[in-house]
């Protein structure tokens, strides 16, 4: 891997309905990333946060049926130019969030750089709704399906081009909780979907060997989009939509080191930390073990 790491952080909270997980890279930050890198010999650059109004001060704003689309669109641009940018620098994106909207910018960031980027989506969720099947209207739970190229064409057409990604291309690994218009989303472009039904058979070592040597065939560069909702709210309750029946932080840890010693990642997101429904900081606190495993702390 790339030993030199950009972090980005998006203090996003416009794509979802709770209040604060725009202070998830704080969080963050505050558990120890840096530090937590800089011991790997790694090459750590902090950048500056990309811009978000912010929320005490705004007004809901709902165009149609979805919420905060102007807002959403304009800082997850803004965020495609950083990881392009960081891209080209040859540094890796490594990229704090906030609400996983945000994934729209990192992967039309990194997409620029493949033709056959490859996706882990590691959630509870699909994010696979777009503005007719939502129930929510809340764009965090759309980010994969506007990469697809599918959705409002505000969100599809982010840094100028789409799709961002090609439904072979993607792993979603964790899926407990789809709603119908995702599951005919994902037969229909056959995306490959490990729910906790296939990670209870054949358990996180075999699920993710056969998705690193999947991946390794298929694509040019990976990207981890990882949502702590994936994890069990037992272990991570400092999520906003959280949903029982999820995986351990030994199992995550284990998917992570295995994904260090693949070598095949080229960016990667954590989202979805908020510390306000936290419990002592717990979920950053694990972010920050799961990132540390996934720059190769074992393997030093
Ligand atoms: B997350 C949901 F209806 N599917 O679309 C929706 F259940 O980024 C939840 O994975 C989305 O946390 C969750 O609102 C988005 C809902
Ligand atoms: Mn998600
Ligand atoms: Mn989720
Ligand atoms: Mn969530």
């Amino acid at each position: 891997m790339n030993q030199s790491i950009s972090i980005i952080g998006v203090p996003m909270d416009l794509g979802q309905n709770r209040r604060g997980v725009d202070m998830g890279p704080s969080a963050i930050r505050y558990a120890g990333i840096i530090e937590r890198l800089e011991n790997l010999k790694i090459h750590i650059a902090d950048l500056d946060d990309v811009p978000v109004s912010r929320p005490d001060t705004r007004k809901e704003v709902k165009d149609g049926h979805l919420l905060n689309l102007q807002q959403v669109a304009d800082s997850n641009w803004k965020l495609a130019e950083m990881v392009d940018q960081e891209i080209t620098k040859n540094r890796f994106p490594l990229v704090l969030g906030g609400d996983h909207s945000i994934a729209i910018g990192s992967l039309a960031g990194a997409a620029k750089h493949n033709d056959n980027l490859g996706v882990i989506w590691y959630d509870a969720h699909g994010d696979l709704n777009t503005v007719d099947t939502s129930p929510s209207g809340n764009i965090h739970g759309m980010p994969l399906a506007v990469s697809l190229g599918i959705g409002e064409e505000k969100l599809t057409s982010i840094f100028g081009y789409t799709p961002k990604v090609k439904p072979e291309n993607i792993v979603i690994i964790g899926a407990r909780s789809l709603d119908p218009g995702e599951k005919e989303l994902i037969r229909d472009k056959g995306i490959t979907v490990y729910s906790m039904h296939e990670i209870d058979r054949l358990g996180m070592s075999q699920v993710m060997n056969n998705t690193i040597s999947y991946l390794r065939e298929q694509t040019d560069g990976v990207h981890l989009s990882l949502d702590l909702d994936g994890l069990d709210p037992e272990e991570a309750p400092g999520v906003g939509t959280p949903v029982i029946g999820g995986l351990t932080y030994r199992e995550s840890h284990l998917a992570m080191e295995m994904l260090a010693e693949a070598d095949i990642l080229t960016s990667a997101e954590f989202v979805e930390v908020n510390p306000i429904l936290d419990d002592q900081n717990k979920t950053a606190t694990m972010a920050v073990g799961l990132m540390g495993s996934l720059f190769g702390e074992k393997l030093k």
